[in-house]
């Protein structure tokens, strides 16, 4: 089974519900071990829109990376995600971040995910479950990675009492 870590955010609707859902639906495919705090995020890319909710679940599956991606956007489908503004608002947002060491740039299916060692709001949830975690096996780990971020993104890390799912 391969140890991957899934990037989850919403804006828009009943972001904590949405992503409880969301938990609950990856279940059907990934063995989940940790799920990280909700962090507050103020949005990147485009900011003219609500405040993300994000997340990070670290978990074992057995499908391959093109299994898990359609099967990650089946989940975004049938929670009602649209795909029409790029960076804008979501009811739900599934990213594959890593999966174990592999390196991929191909049509499709990037590895590790492009832009997380930029975006605070990824790497933040993601140093809860994987600080000594190398995304590039040559490279820092996720906690390097958060150190050395210019100062940006507002992020904050939230309670809710519906959080962590179960
Ligand atoms: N996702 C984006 C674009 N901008 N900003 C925050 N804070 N959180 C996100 O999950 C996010 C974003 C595209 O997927
Ligand atoms: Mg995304
Ligand atoms: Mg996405």
């Amino acid at each position: 089974m391969a140890e991957v870590f899934l990037g989850l955010g919403a804006n828009v609707g009943d972001p904590v519900g949405q992503l409880r859902g969301a938990v609950r639906a990856l279940e059907g495919f990934v063995a989940v071990e940790r799920v990280s705090s909700l962090w507050l995020t103020e949005p990147v890319g485009l900011r003219d829109q609500p405040p993300f909710l994000n997340a990070v679940l670290r978990g074992r599956t057995a499908l391959e990376p093109r299994m898990l991606l359609a099967a990650m956007a089946e989940v975004e489908d049938r929670m009602g995600r649209r795909r029409d503004v790029a960076n804008g608002p979501r009811t739900i947002d599934l990213d594959l971040l890593l999966y174990d060491d592999r390196v991929a740039d191909e049509p499709g299916l990037i590895l590790p995910h492009p832009r997380m060692r930029e975006r605070r709001f990824v790497l933040a949830p993601l140093a809860e479950v994987a600080h000594d975690v190398r995304p590039r096996l040559d490279g820092p780990t996720v906690a390097e990675l958060l150190a050395a971020l210019p100062r940006a993104e507002a992020v904050e890390r939230t309670e809710h009492p519906e959080w962590p799912p179960r």
